[in-house]
């Protein structure tokens, strides 16, 4: 592989390097040395189980391609749970998402070099002669820049580059003629009018048919764009350009990241995530190694070992020294503000940071890489998958998880960097959990709640471009390949680009930027290869050793020594600002830190608290910036606590054939009723109730006696839907949607409230579900007839014996329920006050935070007042080991700060002004960033 061992194609690439070249092309040579010495560690895995998880690989992916192109070809995506095609415009629009559909076949062409990879060379030459023959690259649609870029030029490319290999062996493909190149040349063209701006950045968005400027167009309004997706270019584009001599390309793309590297915060050499594209000002300036600015970072180590071109290396290494210095918190990687690196900008990340210790690998920087890797490890044993965003303290921040490859990505990095073969038993897990959870009978369905196992209708093209091609490239041996994969490198969708294009029609005039690169000392390469290169042959155990301590970060995790302790060490001798984790609205010595920051406190009629700030009143510019953040620590914990009231999500699963429990949709929750999450899930067989809206005695009592009854939504409240089936004898309800087409995909999940009375003499468990969810059970019973579904809190385990298992009697299991249910009728159920559901959605407690002109606000309800939010968390976590690491950090932390030559925190006088507006941008930015989805 070209990124792990690509000795071969470094020798290719570029004749006379610049000192840092070396670290790269040491970093390739080592690995290889690494892999061949492993002696100890983890127990080996013999080469019949490689194969076997080999050949479960390719099992799995027949089945995810097998029915994409049996029940969705030509669409872009397979539906795996309605097992149809996803055609935009015929479904509920989901944003963003969307825009990487452009009816050109998605998922055939993110899937072409997958094919070869795995050794489908027969289903590659079929593959690429029906893209030749229906895919049309001249749709009236708006597509994303980005990932058409990376799937399907990058998917033509790859493609490409394999047929013209197997042409060349002489077997296969023999009557291919570039005919892909000519496609991707074609789309490329497309692609360009995207670039018509003055700074080079491309428009997000592009017509396939019209283009940018055109009325008909219906995009080139946007000002904004993301750093990764402007940035997100070069492999490609030098690719086709160099495939095909048109330099127009590769010229377009590195003025792009020509742009972005001049518009770097020059202080602490990070770039932001979204920039206005003709002014080229930040418009988010929170930064980190996921979301929005990922794969900017990876093109330009990859440009370099692709392209040769000593600047992008530099351009890297000036940035990574950045990334380490501020944004790694080892094993953490916190997202920061660039103005103010030694500030999170969250307490959560996002799991497209899961790439990042594979990049490290290819920088040659192993020992994050392996703590980074162990601790995304832990989470995903804890959750099954790694959900969309999770706190430093692991807890979901966002549930779903759309089958993302980036920690299998990681995964085989560290396996070829290292060759310790605890990364095949990594490995493993991940094919086990996906078998276990995302398998359906029409394909793998993404992760709606990783906390529930529900399902989203939903297989991105993402999953068989890139996830089977590490897994199955993780258990090969050479031998397995057909061809040497050492002799490309992957793009960030893994596309498969020949190295050997680095000394192809090279025309393009390079910028020589190399005077503003920034001087690194040589600690900034202490611990890349040349380092693990010695430690490797010595010692096997090494990644073992790094692991080792992290093993249990996950299950005790104190949340608060977990980060690197900054602020305390900000000013030495002076007392640690007040965070608002800790403030206590009773403690008088808080309330003197408020009024010195500026902050009053209001209380409100309800019994509430709001805090505002007047920086102005603040004792000095100091405390006025102490006041500001915690300001913005109160809106966060603010919104997470909000967050954290809601109930859960919960389950309904369908048990009976042919489903097996596979297939499970994400229900919202009542306020009343029985609590699944306090008690054993119900399981029955499913009953229409007559009337079918619920509102009056039913008709039909024998009909759903003992049953889970389905209601529709709508003509009354749910309490009394849920009393009018109880009378009739069900042992459940499913309330479903009568708005038709909704679905969970595209409206947020909201719990059922009662009915202002007592609802205590509800005592079956009820569930809601939109209409597309609930429409896949009304299917099931127009199928089948007999349905039976479980609701749960978390989805059971759909283990093989399911399909086995003697399928109990409807009515024992429900009198058995019943009987439960009614014994726990009197149980207090803790619910949040929430408004009805027929109005509003999860969002009950509107004490949102916002700064009101220069003033900040926060609003706090009672019960926060004098509790910590994160005390209970505490309480049990601080063990002596805890205190321990806290102090530790702190430390460590110290002696950081104190030898860092950037931090001058306590020396730094700022007007009040400047530090407001600052603050007052960065708080914007702050509430913008949490509305965002990833
Ligand atoms: C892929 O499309 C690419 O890897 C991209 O760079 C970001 N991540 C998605 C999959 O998660």
């Amino acid at each position: 592989m070209s990124e792990a061992g690509g000795g071969r194609g470094f020798g290719y690439s570029v004749p006379q390097r610049a000192p840092w070249s070396l670290v790269a092309a040491t970093a390739a040579l080592c690995l290889v040395s690494a892999t061949s010495v492993w002696t100890a560690g983890a127990s080996p895995m013999s080469r019949e189980e490689k194969q076997k998880l080999g050949n479960q690989v390719l099992e799995m992916f027949d089945h995810a391609y097998g029915n994409y192109m049996e029940h969705a070809y030509p669409a872009d995506e397979l539906m795996p749970l309605t097992c149809r095609g996803r055609v935009r415009g015929q479904e509920p629009s989901r944003g963003d998402v969307d825009d990487a559909l452009g009816k050109f076949s998605l998922t055939l062409i993110d899937s072409l070099d997958t094919l070869v990879v795995l050794n489908k060379t027969k289903e590659f030459e079929d593959a690429v002669r029906k893209v030749l023959r229906d895919v049309n690259l001249d749709n009236d649609v708006v597509v994303s820049v980005f990932e058409t870029n990376i799937r399907v030029l990058g998917g033509l490319l790859g493609g490409h580059s394999l047929a013209i290999m197997l042409k060349e062996k002489g077997e296969y493909m023999q009557w291919y003629n570039d005919e892909l190149l000519q496609m991707a040349k074609q789309l490329g063209y497309k692609l360009l009018p995207a670039f018509n701006t003055t700074s080079g950045l491309p428009y997000p968005r592009i017509n396939l048919k019209f283009g940018i400027r055109k009325p008909e167009a219906r995009t080139g309004t946007e000002t904004d764009t993301c750093t990764a997706c402007a940035g997100t270019l070069i492999l490609e584009f030098a690719a086709l350009s160099r495939f095909t001599g048109a330099t127009i390309f590769e010229e377009y793309a590195r003025k792009a990241l020509d742009f972005l590297w001049e518009k770097r915060q020059r202080s602490s050499n990070l770039v932001g995530v979204t920039i206005n594209i003709h002014t080229g000002d930040w418009v988010r300036k929170d930064s980190g190694v996921g979301a929005g600015i990922d794969s900017y970072y990876e093109y330009l180590l990859k440009a370099y070992v692709l392209l040769g071109d000593d600047s992008f290396l530099e351009r890297f290494n000036t940035h990574y020294d950045a990334i380490m210095r501020y944004i790694s918190q080892p094993p953490l990687l916190l997202d920061v503000h660039i103005h103010k690196p030694m500030l999170n900008a969250r307490t959560w990340m996002d799991a497209l940071l899961a790439f990042f210790p594979g990049l490290q690998v290819l920088k040659g920087d192993i020992r994050p890489a392996i703590e980074t890797h162990e601790m995304l490890y832990q989470v995903i044993k804890k959750h099954n998958f790694l959900p969309e965003a999770f706190t430093t303290d692991f807890r979901v921040h966002w549930a779903q998880h759309p089958l993302r490859p980036e920690f299998a990505e990681s995964t085989y990095f560290l396996y070829k960097a290292t060759g310790d073969p605890y990364y095949l038993e990594v490995g493993k897990t991940l094919i086990e959990n996906l078998n276990k959870y995302a398998r359906v009978p029409c394909g793998f369905a993404a992760m709606k709640d990783v906390r529930t196992g529900s399902h989203e209708d939903r297989m991105d093209s993402f999953f068989l471009a890139e996830m089977f091609k590490y897994l199955y490239l993780l258990f090969a041996d050479k031998e397995d390949i057909i061809f040497d994969i050492e002799d490309y490198i992957f793009t960030t969708e893994a596309h498969l680009l020949p190295l050997w294009l680095s000394t192809t029609n090279q025309r393009i005039s390079k910028k020589n930027t190399t005077s503003e690169y920034t001087e690194l000392d040589d600690s900034n390469f202490d611990w890349t290869c040349p380092n693990t290169q010695i430690l490797f042959p010595n010692d096997p155990l090494y990644a073992q050793s790094i692991r080792e301590p992290l093993k249990n970060v996950v299950d005790k995790s104190c949340p608060r020594g977990i980060i690197r302790v900054r602020e305390e060490s900000f000013r030495s001798g002076a007392k640690p600002p007040l965070r608002a984790r800790d403030f206590m609205a009773t403690n008088p010595e808080h309330l003197e830190i408020l009024k010195k920051m500026g902050v009053s406190l209001i209380h409100l009629k309800d019994g509430r608290v709001q805090l505002v700030q007047h920086a102005i009143q603040a004792a000095s510019s100091i405390d006025a910036e102490d006041g500001l953040r915690f300001m913005q620590e109160m809106i966060e914990l603010s919104s997470q606590q909000q967050k954290e009231q809601q109930l859960p999500p919960r389950a309904v699963q369908i048990v009976s054939h042919p489903f097996f429990g596979r297939v499970v949709l994400t229900a919202g929750p009542a306020q009343f009723g029985l609590d699944l999450s306090k008690h054993k899930e119900t399981r029955g067989f499913v009953a229409s109730s007559k009337p079918y809206n619920g509102c009056s005695e039913l008709t039909n009592p024998e009909a759903v006696m003992g049953k889970i009854a389905l209601i529709q939504r709508g003509q009354c409240m749910f309490a009394e839907k849920a009393r009018n089936i109880q009378n009739a004898g069900a042992i459940g309800g499913i309330v479903i949607d009568d708005n038709e087409g909704s679905s969970s995909d595209t409206a947020p999940l909201f719990q059922m409230a009662g009915d202002g009375k007592d609802t205590d003499d509800i005592t079956i468990p009820m569930l809601f579900l939109f209409s597309k969810e609930g429409s896949i059970i009304l299917d099931a019973i127009r199928e089948y007839e007999e349905v039976e579904v479980l609701l749960s809190d978390k989805a059971k385990d759909r283990d093989p014996e399911m399909e086995n298992e003697e399928q109990p009697s409807s009515e024992n299991d429900s009198q058995n329920q019943s009987a439960e249910q009614i014994a726990s009728s009197s149980q207090e159920v803790d619910l949040v006050d929430q408004e009805s559901p027929e109005e509003s959605s999860l969002n009950s407690h509107p004490e949102s935070l916002s700064p009101a002109d220069t003033d900040n606000a926060a609003s706090i309800s009672p019960s926060e007042q004098n509790s910590n939010p994160t005390e209970n968390h505490e309480t049990t976590s601080l063990d002596g080991e805890c205190t321990d690491l806290d102090n530790q950090l702190k430390e460590q932390s110290e002696t950081e700060e104190d030898s860092n030559p950037n931090v001058s925190w306590g020396k730094k006088v700022q007007p009040i002004d400047s530090i407001l507006a600052d603050w007052n941008e960065d708080i914007e930015a702050f509430e913008m960033m949490d509305k965002d989805e990833l």
